[in-house]
């Protein structure tokens, strides 16, 4: 099957211009202008931008919240991701109660995600329950395709938590191993401290979330998480970054040459923790997730490091959690509340409105921070994340005239709230392609179940080049 996307203006992280682009079967086989080449079908795309399908390196699906026993929404709610535009997503693979990391991997891959993945998936491994065994393992995740593994700093008295000595073991040996370490940066025992505090005070509804999780709680473990990773020279990885002072321990490290990297998500740049004061406990609730949100003034910074290069990505950290079922367990005690947000299905068309519809990013920097960087530091780049002869053909068609409002209901997104519902919407996604395949036709999902493939990763992605 050949397809000829037509008359777009196709967009890299590098360039844009006119031209055509002939896909067979899976991958990309011509880029152009005026290709006069036959084609099986040929979408017409005037006036749209063609893009490289969104790579969002940060997602929750069918994992185990940080809160009571139950799963998030699973691999069968991705057809709203791939509506929104992203065709691979980098997806946490916890542990299973009592299992190994590299069996917890295999499980997700050949169950949770079989028959129901709607976008490619590669895997970070994650520590949810320290074991002797994981060192080994760690070794062994190049032939596994695994090229990252997170830790979290924060959740004391949880299986979560990585004291700083397993973390400092768990540097030196992914080293070895070319893997990326990916860290939650939140010093765990103030935060323990805080919000115990505050519910010894009767301080528990949701505003308390953020007020038991200042931003010096995050920079503090930003600074130890670096200054760790140098001990060991590892290259680094912090996830979700969402304040200033955090920003500014990153930047200060760059500047000593030391390979220190981060992203942020669509919500940290878009929201403000007033989202939590809502009187209505639902409201509220929907908006809990780790870090906290923060102020504007932090918004306005974490869009500065994305201009700047400081931060290298921006990703949804989805977690399908239902407002009216799991997070209602939080509803005396604000420490109860599962914490993370749906947001996969919607962080391309809310970058894109917020960022290049309104000025604050180009159109190249939208493909660099949405897809082709997160690509490269997953080690799947340029299969995924570009657009050129070779790559997988995997393709977002944009319509930039859209005019709407983003609501739940257009796109239902297997959770019963969508945390940007009534924001109005510049620019739409109209048509995607999954290696070859037309997944999404005028903004509905026409795939099938069980499309996506787990896509193994190279080690040394590119966190590991460049001692600058
Ligand atoms: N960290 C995440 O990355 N996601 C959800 C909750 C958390 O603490
Ligand atoms: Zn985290
Ligand atoms: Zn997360």
């Amino acid at each position: 099957m050949r397809i000829l996307v037509k008359g777009g203006t196709i967009v890299t992280a590098s360039e844009e211009f006119q031209g055509d682009v002939l896909v067979e079967g899976e991958t990309i086989r011509a880029v152009g202008q005026h290709l006069d080449l036959p084609a099986d079908q040929v979408i017409d795309a005037a006036g749209k931008y063609v893009l490289p399908g969104g790579v969002d390196q940060h997602t929750h699906f069918s994992a185990l919240c940080n809160v009571g026993d139950q799963d998030t929404a699973g691999y069968e709610t991705t057809d709203a991701v791939v509506v929104g535009g992203t065709t691979t997503i980098v997806d946490y693979a916890p542990q299973d109660p009592k299992t190994g990391l590299l069996d917890s991997i295999d499980y997700r891959i050949n169950v949770r995600a079989k028959d129901k993945a709607c976008v490619d998936f590669a895997l970070h491994g994650m520590v949810t329950e320290i074991m002797d065994s994981m060192f080994d393992e760690i070794a062994q995740f190049p032939q596994k395709g695994i090229s990252s593994i997170k830790i979290f700093m924060a959740y004391n008295g949880s299986p979560l938590h990585v004291d700083d000595g397993t973390f400092f073991r768990i540097l030196e040996c992914s080293r070895k191993a070319g893997v990326t370490v990916f860290v939650h940066a939140e010093n765990g025992e103030i935060l323990d401290f805080l919000r115990r505090q505050c519910v010894k005070n009767g301080q528990t509804t949701p505003h308390y979330h953020y007020v038991s999780r200042p931003p010096f709680t995050e920079a503090e473990a930003v600074r130890r998480a670096i200054y760790l990773a140098g001990q060991t020279d590892t290259p680094l990885y912090i996830a979700h970054m969402t304040c200033r002072p955090a920003l500014e321990a990153l930047l200060q490290a760059k500047g000593t040459g030391q390979r220190v990297y981060g992203e942020t998500c669509t919500h940290y740049l878009t929201t403000t923790k007033e989202a939590l004061d809502n009187p209505d406990f639902n409201e509220a609730a929907k908006f809990v997730c780790s870090p906290a949100l923060r102020d504007q003034e932090d918004c306005d910074a974490l869009w500065a490091a994305l201009n700047s290069g400081l931060l290298n990505a921006v990703v949804s950290d989805h977690c399908g959690i239902d407002v009216a079922n799991l997070k209602q367990v939080g509803r005396n005690d604000f420490t109860q509340i599962p914490n993370g947000a749906p947001g996969a299905a919607d962080r391309m068309h809310v970058i894109w409105t917020e960022g290049v519809a309104k000025g604050r990013i180009s159109r190249q920097k939208f493909v660099e921070i949405t897809a082709a960087q997160p690509a490269k530091i997953n080690g799947i780049y340029p299969r995924k994340g570009h657009i050129a002869v070779g790559c997988d053909a995997d393709l977002v068609i944009l319509d930039p005239d859209y005019r709407g409002v983003i609501r739940l209901e257009d796109n239902p997104n297997g959770v019963d709230y969508n945390i940007y519902e009534g924001r109005e919407q510049l620019g739409r996604v109209e048509t995607v392609l999954l290696r070859g395949r037309v997944v999404v036709r005028d903004a509905q999902f026409v795939g099938k179940y069980g499309q996506g493939q787990f896509i193994p990763a190279k080690m040394y992605g590119s966190c590991y080049e460049n001692r600058a």
